[in-house]
């Protein structure tokens, strides 16, 4: 039975006083906030800053989120039930105070506690600075994934990395991106984690391995020589949604083994022994900024290694305290692998039960294989993990003799199922030859798991056709798929409060923890009051945008205009550059004939590219340099365009809910699935797309009169790489969009550069990889659809709401639930808090 967090009416009338710590009657808030300003951060209300009372306000959630978490940790010591762990070089969790405060059910309490001190809510939440520990949509859906495992009361932990410097925060300086260093830990302290040194783990690096036979004749390795260091967990509580359970987060930080060399030390290198304690820290200084694509730098293997090692240090510890036995651990663990970077665990479990634990290498396989799964979440081959053998060998020589072995016995399979056939081998080696030899990491996460998924219908298939296919051939059973999903607590409840409130008023208030209840709003969609309600609402929305943008960096929105956004990672298959040239191709109509925009739009942007992506970067120059041009431009009316900086997760929760038209427009087969569809879907925006990721299944949901498709399907794309393609094909035949390439070439956006966007040019041109100019003209057509159905309110409203009420299966809960039943064979495990009772009572 899950309950809801103790009101203060139910509680035994023999309490009578409520611990500060625990209460929610709104004095003992009150008390609890005063409480900490005084002591945790030594100031008077008076004298206290805005960061201070943040740092209160979350210390009294924490407070309060304490017993729950230790009765959970408890409860699974008692039941020792099967525990998931999710190993995620990335948590891109953002905010927690709101998400906190909306799982006690004391928000409106604590606005007006704030309120009487002269405090509103929503300054103290800005104070929050974003956990920016990943890059986008795979450390999002992590972040999800936790809030769906603790509200549905499945037993799980997340593992992964401490980053002092979280992503970039990104400016723009001339129209560039400008990267600067995330702070997200500056003030010192992050109230919501605890340091828990009596766990920490010893994480060996480099030396070399000595085989050695005991006096059974039985093989025994040691790793020797090493450099060490030490990893230091810190507990983050993730509180689930209208029930008791709180999981745990546990993030690993790099510290030096000793705090100093002190031979080093005493021999009077002072600044060595310093320099040694830093290389050790460096580890887990930065998150590495690529998205969708790798860096080959030693430093990222580390942090790989590092982490994975410290998270299976911590399961199989915990697992011998609770079973006398490694030989059950897939009874008791499952672990999930976000894509390939903590593919090493493969290598580092069996080193464990075999060098450490003195199993054989047959019983470890079958534990290993039996307790890993494995998430892909790319089908590009750039993103495609391989490391150099040397660098491994060197870095981690007892995991590259394990993994050698494991692709010796790999490949013996693979002769016995193809005889003689050498590419096959070839191209299902878990070492790729060549004139440096890699180890694939997805290979070795593919060969030691027992489950393999992608994230979209599409992306599963495709990985089944086409990057796995002999992978698939050999293991067909251990494929299938998990379409992604987000969390409605963040992405409806919490980020778009009017709009929860009027789906609430219509169909109760049980659905976010059952997103498939928004299927009564349906029947509602004809209804003028809540089309009317609908739009007002988006209508307030934007204002608070446009609010937020006038105030922060000083440009004038208009509310009144359609919202058109793009908001993910700059890439170029994710195609901002093809929404530029249709936003170009609008502004040349404007320019030839005044009302030719029926529809006035606001096109934002908002994406962070990695530093080192030239052409993304590019990109984001020209949008802000089309967007000056047009807003110097007085003859164009009814369009503007602006690239808000620094897109990152509580900006997300700003944006989102102010959106009409929701971008999801890659190139068909290379999105893998995408999230912030479905979250633009779920706040009413409506989508034009193709039939990539996650849209396919968007679409089948919401119904295809629902949506706005346009472009080459997955297969025609895959089809028209069999022979040399030419952007100059489309460019010759279309007449707008040869203006508009032309006007690119021409330097109007860049008067002082004129080259400057050549190298886009020269790309749509050549042979276009991501296909804009094919796309280019079904796109157009398509926008012109969407002009129509604007103009009609009452439709647009309708349409809206229905993408609303069919977004039910894009609930991380379903995921979540699909993975516990068909892939990690978890069951949930109901936490009982008992009522507090003041011990000065009794
Ligand atoms: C969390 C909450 C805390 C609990 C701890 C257990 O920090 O109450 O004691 O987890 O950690 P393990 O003993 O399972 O490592």
């Amino acid at each position: 039975m899950t309950q809801q967090p103790t009101p203060i009416a139910t509680v035994p009338p023999r309490i009578l006083v409520e611990d500060d710590r625990s209460s929610l009657h709104p004095k003992a808030l009150a008390r609890a906030f005063l409480d900490h300003l005084l002591y945790s951060e030594g100031h008077t209300p008076d004298a206290a800053t805005l960061r201070d009372s943040f740092e209160s306000l979350a210390l009294v959630v924490r407070d309060r989120l304490v017993r729950r978490w230790i009765h959970t940790q408890r409860t699974y010591d008692q039941q020792n039930p099967k525990r998931l762990y999710y190993l995620s070089a990335e948590f891109l969790l953002g905010r927690a105070l709101s998400n906190g405060l909306i799982s006690l059910g004391v928000t409106p309490e604590v606005k007006r506690v704030l309120q009487d001190l002269g405090l509103d809510l929503e300054d103290v939440c800005e104070e929050e600075p974003d956990a920016g520990l990943g890059n986008g949509g795979l450390g999002r859906l992590a972040a999800c994934f936790l809030d769906s495992l603790a509200t549905l009361d499945y037993p799980a932990y997340g593992y992964g990395i401490r980053y002092q410097f979280g992503i970039f925060e990104q400016i723009i300086r001339d129209g560039w991106q400008v990267e600067k260093p995330e702070l997200w830990l500056k003030h010192g302290m992050n109230p919501w984690e605890i340091a828990r040194p009596e766990r920490a783990v010893k994480v060996d690096f480099y030396g070399r391995t000595e085989h050695t036979r005991d006096h059974n004749g039985k093989l025994e390795v040691r790793w020797v020589d090493t450099r060490s260091v030490v990893g230091l967990p810190f507990d983050t509580p993730i509180p689930g949604y209208g029930t008791n359970t709180v999981s745990t987060l546990r993030l690993w930080q790099a510290t030096a083994s000793e705090e100093f060399d002190l031979g080093v030390f005493n021999a009077g290198d002072y600044e060595r022994a310093v320099q040694d304690k830093n290389a050790s820290e460096v580890i887990s200084k930065v998150l590495y900024p690529n998205d969708e694509s790798i860096v080959g730098k030693e430093l990222r293997l580390k942090q790989e290694y590092f982490f994975v090692r410290c998270a299976l240090a911590d399961i199989v510890g915990r697992h011998l305290r609770h079973n006398n036995r490694l030989a059950n651990l897939p009874d008791k663990a499952a672990m999930q692998l976000n894509d390939t970077h903590p593919a090493i665990a493969v290598a580092e479990l069996m080193r464990l039960l075999i060098d450490e634990h003195g199993l054989a290498w047959e019983p470890a396989w079958e534990i290993t294989r039996g307790t890993i799964a494995y998430t892909n979440h790319t089908v590009l081959s750039e993103a495609l993990e391989r490391w150099s053998v040397d660098l491994f060998g060197r870095l981690l020589p007892r995991h590259l003799e394990i993994i050698f072995e494991i692709n010796r016995r790999f490949l013996e399979e693979v002769e016995r199922r193809w005889p003689g056939d050498g590419d096959r081998k070839g191209a299902l080696s878990l070492i790729e030859e060549g004139r440096t030899k890699k180890v694939r990491m997805a290979h070795l996460a593919l060969v030691g798991a027992h489950a393999v998924n992608g994230v979209a219908a599409l992306h599963s298939e495709i990985l089944k056709r086409d990057l796995f296919h002999d992978f698939h051939e050999l293991y067909p059973e251990r494929f299938s798929n998990k379409t992604n999903g987000v969390t409605p607590r963040r992405w409806l409840l919490q980020c778009n409060p009017r709009l929860a409130s009027a789906i609430t008023a219509r169909i109760g208030a049980g659905w976010p923890r059952d997103l498939d209840q928004l299927a009564r709003l349906a029947p509602h969609a004809d209804d003028p009051a809540l089309q009317r309600e609908v739009m007002a609402i988006k209508h307030q929305n934007k204002v608070d945008l446009a609010t937020f943008v006038q105030q922060r960096h000083g440009v004038t929105l208009d509310p009144s205009s359609l919202f058109d956004m793009q908001v993910k990672r700059l890439h170029e298959y994710k195609r901002q550059l093809l929404n530029v040239l249709h936003i170009i191709a609008l502004y040349g109509r404007a320019r030839r004939d005044p009302g030719a925009l029926r529809v006035p739009r606001t096109f934002l942007f908002g994406a962070k590219a990695a530093p080192g992506y030239f052409m993304a970067k590019l990109i984001i120059r020209l949008i802000n340099a089309v967007g000056d041009t047009i807003r110097a431009d007085p003859a164009v009316r009814g369009l503007s365009v602006y690239f808000v900086p620094n897109y990152r997760v509580s900006l997300a929760e700003r944006m989102i809910p102010a959106c009409d038209l929701s971008e999801q427009i890659s190139t068909a087969g290379l999105e893998a699935s995408g999230t912030g569809n479905m979250k633009l879907s779920l706040n009413g925006a409506l989508t034009i797309g193709t039939l990539d990721g996650a849209n396919v299944e968007i679409r089948e949901q919401v119904g295809a009169e629902n949506f706005f498709l346009f472009g080459m399907t997955a297969e025609e794309v895959a089809r028209s790489r069999y022979s040399p393609y030419s952007g100059r094909l489309a460019y010759e035949r279309d007449a707008e969009l040869r203006d508009v390439i032309d006007l690119l070439a021409s330097g109007h956006f860049s008067p002082g550069e004129p080259g400057l966007f050549r190298p886009l040019v020269d790309a749509l041109l050549g042979d276009d990889h991501y296909r804009l100019t094919a796309d280019f003209r079904s796109y157009c057509d398509c926008q012109r659809r969407v002009d129509d159905l604007y103009l009609d309110p009452a439709r647009w409203a309708r349409t809206a709401i229905l993408n609303m009420a069919r977004m039910g299966y894009f609930s991380s809960d379903r995921t979540i639930r699909q993975y516990a039943q068909e892939i990690w064979g978890l069951e949930t495990v109901a936490i009982e808090v008992p009522p507090y009772v003041s011990t000065d009572q009794e």
